[in-house]
């Protein structure tokens, strides 16, 4: 199928005012566009479950692709896996928010955590897809150089920096979140492309002057949410 427009929107991190805000703005069309979420939809704010309660409703429509991100990774392995692999690591990095909005959920809901780990497990970890004579992949946090995309471990396409936006020399474009741009340029909140090939689009959605971002990767335009929303 062709899209009208492939949309991708980066990290949101329990901030819904802001991804709603970005959301209007883009007008998504759900017969002619595609729209895909690179992933870290809890933590670090104050709707964490608002944000991932939306990105499960979206993901049932047939255009829209909700990946996984590190902090649900984190979130699903400290629910499964009783202090092993990232589960201890989950609370300190904003986990603690999103754990006490659940169990107040499960307070009223028991059978919340089966859903909400059912679709943490069943998301895809990248999204590969070529349209106007161009390979894109859609992923969290990036790619191993050197590593076919069908051999990429889940550590590397969840978890990879540096590695990834220093040596990849692929001729796909990839398109990720993960590293919050303010980090890397104090006070940019817009996406960059790196000239490697890399669109890094996490604007820091949890910072106070973050905003979540939206590109359309056909055209290069990018629609944001509000900078002084809430
Ligand atoms: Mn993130």
């Amino acid at each position: 199928m062709k899209y009208r427009r492939i949309l991708a929107m980066g990290d949101m991190h329990g901030h819904f005012s802001r991804a709603l805000s970005v959301f209007r703005k883009v007008k998504f069309d759900e017969n002619q566009d595609l729209l895909i979420f690179l992933g870290d939809y809890v933590d670090r704010g104050d709707e964490n479950l608002r944000c991932l309660r939306w990105a499960m409703e979206m993901s049932e429509k047939p255009n829209v692709i909700a990946l996984r991100g590190n902090h649900e990774q984190m979130m699903m392995e400290y629910y499964l896996m009783d202090g092993e692999g990232t589960s201890r690591i989950w609370l300190p990095n904003g986990g603690n928010l999103t754990k006490l909005e659940m169990d107040t959920w499960l307070k009223k809901d028991p059978t919340a955590l089966k859903r909400v780990l059912k679709f943490i497990a069943e998301r895809p970890l990248y999204h590969r897809i070529f349209a106007g004579g161009k390979e894109f992949i859609f992923v969290h946090a990036g790619l191993k150089p050197g590593i076919a995309l069908e051999n990429q471990s889940d550590q590397d396409l969840l978890w990879i920096r540096e590695e990834f936006y220093e040596n990849y020399t692929g001729s796909a474009e990839v398109i990720c979140g993960h590293t919050p741009i303010p980090y890397m340029i104090p006070d940019k909140y817009d996406p960059i492309r790196l000239p490697n090939h890399i669109t890094m689009i996490d604007t820091g959605s949890f910072f106070p002057h973050g905003r979540i971002s939206c590109v359309d990767v056909l055209t290069g335009t990018v629609y944001q949410s509000d900078a002084d929303w809430k």
